[in-house]
């Protein structure tokens, strides 16, 4: 029996389900997931192993305008991720199907004349009959190998993808060994654990202001408590204050949902020690960019 395999990248406009069809193909929370536009800052693989081939997903930041150095470090991952991989997948939503943003991509697939298919996410908030003119749209836009509706939302839709999706492997090895679920570490998927929450509990454009990183994970003897140090980087100290909150309120919110989740996931008691520290304008700032993983 020969073995296929093959890396497929999600890539779209920010906002568009990227990292919740990630998730939901992969059967697990790996990417985290927002309401709000540019959520995911790196690029982040994940692995679905069957029988006889192995699927590496790679999920991407949203490509947009980069307004500064930590978005342009996004757009440009995003962008890079394309020429790392076998197949793309543009996943564009279809309320308001953005067809001016998907523009600066595209023009990378051209490029690169990979095979490339089209998801239109979310049809959960449209009527069947509205899809027909969204196809028709796409097909002028670019010769995708195919086009298919889903939600990634509810699971509408998803087989469909995985059919094409295998269609796009190849002849090859098993490039993560089993029982390897994603690229990142522990510690990144702890640290973006906490920053999902963020975007839930402080308003406005504080989400983008901050960065987080783990400096801890200790596990005690008996393995049933893990202590975890968690730090909020800011770039300024009036953000600081506004991350703590009256009486410390807000931080305790976010690390309280953070912890909660953490304890399911990790299937344990934790401890989050969590701090806000300012990071003198860190997203503009290319050494501490890098510090902070981007
Ligand atoms: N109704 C509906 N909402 C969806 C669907 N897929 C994703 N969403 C929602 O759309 C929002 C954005 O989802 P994400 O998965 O974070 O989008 P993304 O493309 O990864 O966004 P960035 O990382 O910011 O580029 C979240 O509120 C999701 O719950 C869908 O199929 N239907
Ligand atoms: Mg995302």
């Amino acid at each position: 029996m020969s073995f296929h395999s093959g890396f497929i990248g999600f890539l779209g406009p920010p906002n568009s389900g990227k990292s919740t069809l990630f998730n939901r193909i992969l059967g697990r929370k790996l990417a985290i997931v927002s309401p709000r536009p540019q959520t995911t800052r790196n690029r982040i693989m994940g692995v679905l192993n069957g029988e006889d081939y192995q699927m590496v997903l790679v999920d991407t930041p949203g490509v947009h305008r980069a307004k500064n150095p930590l978005h342009r470090s996004m757009v440009d991952s995003a962008l890079a991720s394309c020429r790392e991989v076998d197949a793309l997948v543009l996943v564009a939503e279809v309320i308001g199907f953005p067809v001016e943003e998907m523009g600066s991509i595209l023009g990378v697939f051209r490029e690169l004349t990979k095979p490339a298919m089209l998801v239109l996410n979310k049809i959960d908030l449209i009527e069947p009959i509205d899809l027909l003119p969204l196809i028709e749209k796409a097909m002028d836009l670019y010769p995708f190998e195919s086009i298919v509706p889903l939600s990634a939302r509810t699971g509408d839709g998803i087989e469909g993808l995985l059919e094409e999706l295998s269609k796009r492997l190849a002849e090859g090895p098993r490039f993560f060994p089993d029982g390897i679920i994603s690229d990142q570490p522990e510690s990144f998927i702890v640290a973006e654990t906490i920053r999902e929450k963020i975007y839930f509990v402080v308003g406005e454009e504080l989400p983008y202001c901050a960065a987080v990183t783990v400096e801890g994970i200790e596990r005690d003897g008996k393995g049933d408590l893990i202590k975890i140090r968690g730090v909020i980087h800011v770039e300024r100290e009036g953000q600081k204050a506004i991350f703590i909150g009256k009486g410390g309120k807000t931080i305790k919110t976010i690390g309280t949902m953070a912890r909660k989740e953490l304890e399911r996931m990790m299937d344990t008691r934790i401890f989050l020690d969590l701090s806000v520290r300012v990071e003198k304008n860190w997203t503009r700032d290319a050494r501490a960019l890098r510090r902070l993983g981007y």
